[in-house]
């Protein structure tokens, strides 16, 4: 489904509304700069980046959302258009048979590029990397921090038309639960848990990581989505704040330098990645070295999804 010469569009979506910290726009731009295109085109793909998208910050006009339901749904508006502008690019980049990277940004960006993913290739399997399951919905998030729903949204636990800036989603398929499965989760709300299991949807916990090894937890990843492309969505706390501290919502425990780093190996290795997302690398948290070493990390793991090599 990818066209040769391999190409790969590069979005950046320098959004923070999803979430209360400043600082996560600064990952697109920190990613560049530490030599993103370089690295990609040492590799062999043709790079076309298409710069960061234009985000307006939420206006106090923003159409607010029905208060029973939505009421403390933050910036919902604002995040909504953010995805809907989002999945129109991925989808473009997809139905031209490019490679999607897409740079963060906070995860709820997550809702726009796999919606676009979905709509050039419905059959897409999904392959969410997090610390959190992110699948909250307005009523039962604790924060109403959007960045931990947009799985959500993109499995119609909530209804698109009922929330302002979210319409768009209506044109795109739904992500079926036995397309999804979660790696590295260890810090889900109750309320998440409950969902997690009457969706019957597949979590590898960072203590199916120990139980398994990563070897073994991404050989049941890929006989649950074998046949299908696949997408990356790589929040980086997934990785241990040993190896990148600078992000909104550290949780310890996490994935070791390699685990990281063979999770995209393998996924590579299949030849069935079409799409990745890095997302909620925060350069505005941490020291200068803390930053440094977070979007090192960040960016040697886009290295190993994109096809880098040990030998
Ligand atoms: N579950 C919590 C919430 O809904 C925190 C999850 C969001 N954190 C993230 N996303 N970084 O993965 O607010
Ligand atoms: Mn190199
Ligand atoms: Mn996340
Ligand atoms: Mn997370």
């Amino acid at each position: 489904f990818l066209k040769s010469p391999k190409t790969c569009s590069v979005f950046g979506v320098p959004m923070v509304y999803g979430q209360p910290n400043h600082g996560t726009d600064y990952g697109p731009q920190m990613l560049r700069k530490f030599g993103l295109r370089g690295e990609l085109e040492e590799l062999g793909w043709t790079v076309r980046d298409n710069g960061d998208i234009a985000i307006d910050p939420p206006h106090e006009n923003d159409p607010k959302p029905d208060s029973l339901l939505s009421g403390k749904t933050k910036n919902c508006y604002n995040v909504g258009k953010v995805c809907q502008a989002v999945h129109e690019l991925t989808f473009y980049a997809a139905s031209e048979g490019n490679f999607a990277l897409t740079l963060g940004g906070d995860h709820s960006i997550g809702a726009g590029t796999v919606a676009g993913i979905l709509k050039a290739r419905p059959n897409t399997g999904v392959i969410w990397v997090d610390a959190h399951a992110d699948i909250n919905t307005p009523e039962l998030s604790t924060s109403g921090n959007m960045h931990g729903m947009p799985v959500a949204f993109l499995t119609r636990l909530v209804e698109p038309t009922l929330f302002p800036g979210w319409d768009w989603l209506e044109s795109t398929p739904p992500l079926h639960p036995a397309q999804l499965v979660y790696i590295g989760l260890r810090d889900v709300d109750p309320a998440e848990r409950k969902i997690l299991k009457d969706l019957g949807i597949t979590c590898f916990t960072m203590q199916h990581v120990d139980r398994y090894g990563i070897a073994g937890v991404m050989e049941r990843t890929f006989d649950q989505l074998y046949g299908r492309p696949l997408h990356c969505s790589y929040d980086i706390d997934a990785v241990d704040p040993l190896h990148a501290p600078s992000t909104g919502t550290a949780v310890r425990g996490g994935l070791t330098f390699r685990e990281a780093h063979y999770l995209v190996e393998a996924v590579s290795g299949t030849g069935q990645l079409g799409s990745l997302d890095m997302v909620e690398v925060n350069p505005g948290l941490g020291s200068e070295s803390e930053n440094k070493e977070t979007v090192e990390m960040a960016l040697a793991l886009i290295d190993s999804a994109m096809g880098s090599r040990i030998l």
